[in-house]
């Protein structure tokens, strides 16, 4: 059963001396044409490091048991985010992002051209996160991808049942055996500036979560893409990638939502590292099937916890 979310410790820390002697909120009108006494409430140095230390180590202490950990913050990543965290508050949700900038590959819809293409239905998730579009019949246009990135992301962001470690590197799966072979179990982890140097510096252990349910959306193979089918190859728990096949949209799209599914137990494959399993095309600059695969991901997750 899924493990009940208490609210953060840090919610419950009290406030500093200085934040209780700080002055009143003002608005931005309070303070226009009156910058000549203008001043900021005061600070010591050591508040903001505590401030950011505290509430990272609480929730590494909460998340080191999570109900759910989502490998990889880009478009399907963050939209199976989105659903389970408002579908399921009381459900812990670790999103782990090897880049600093989570996001993915959703910052540009696609070559340095801003625009984001969605193919109906998929407008529907655009509808139920806030993003507006402009209809173009068969497929939706979002003016900027970033616009679509960042609405989403900060709407997974503000979720209290989420946390997103970025600059995070899974660099490994637990496992249990399991009637079925093998069950994935957790992740293990590393910061993702030490992960890239594991050749040239020793003694640099990693961390773990454990969580009953994995979703993996690492993309497609590249320095990082395609994490967690690659390690279940190399440790022999799928005999070998289909490796992904060449554009076609209509066929790519269709597939990728068709294909999402647990495909070891604890383990439910997302989004374009989905193509890498199965042999499946990609789509390029689309990315109705990203999203909507995030939402099958999320359904078969609560499947799983519905049990
Ligand atoms: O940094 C990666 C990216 O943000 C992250 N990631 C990869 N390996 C990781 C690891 N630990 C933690 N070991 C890791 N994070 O996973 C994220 C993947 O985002 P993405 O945008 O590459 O994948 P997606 O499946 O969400 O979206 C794919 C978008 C594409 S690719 C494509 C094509 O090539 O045709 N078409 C579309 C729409």
């Amino acid at each position: 059963p899924p493990a009940a979310v208490s609210p953060p410790q840090h919610m419950a820390m009290p406030s500093s001396k200085l934040a209780v002697a700080g002055t009143k909120s003002q608005t931005i009108e309070d303070m226009l044409g009156r910058w000549d006494d203008f001043r900021f409430a005061p600070i010591r140095e050591s508040q903001v490091s505590r401030a950011m230390t505290r509430r990272y180590f609480a929730d590494l202490d909460r998340y080191a048991e999570s109900d759910i950990v989502i490998i990889g913050a880009g478009s399907c990543g963050l939209s199976a985010a989105y659903v389970l965290g408002k579908k399921r508050p009381d459900l812990k949700i670790a999103i782990i992002e090897a880049s600093v900038s989570p996001g993915g590959g959703a910052w540009l819809g696609g070559q340095l051209f801003s625009a984001m293409v969605m193919r109906k239905p998929a407008d529907a998730f655009l509808r139920e996160v806030g993003v507006p579009f402009e209809d173009e019949g068969n497929y939706v246009v979002v003016k900027h991808a970033a616009l679509f990135t960042s609405t989403i992301m900060s709407k997974v962001l503000q979720l209290p049942n989420v946390k997103l470690f970025n600059a995070t590197c899974v660099e490994d799966l637990i496992t249990r055996p399991s009637d079925e072979g093998v069950r994935i179990s957790g992740v293990v982890t590393n910061w993702t500036l030490v992960a890239m140097h594991h050749d040239d510096q020793s003694c640099m252990d990693p961390n773990t979560i454990n969580a009953p349910l994995v979703i993996s959306t690492t993309g497609h193979d590249g320095p990082m893409g395609a994490f967690s089918v690659k390690r279940l190859v190399s440790m022999e728990v799928i005999e070998k990638l289909g490796g992904m096949r060449g554009l076609d949209m209509n066929t790519a799209e269709d597939a990728i939502v068709k294909n999402t599914r647990e495909i070891v137990p604890g383990l439910i494959v997302g989004g374009m590292e989905l193509s890498e399993v199965d042999g499946a095309n990609r789509m390029g600059p689309t990315f109705g099937a990203m999203v909507l695969s995030g939402l099958k991901a999320a359904e078969e997750a609560l499947g799983v916890f519905d049990l």
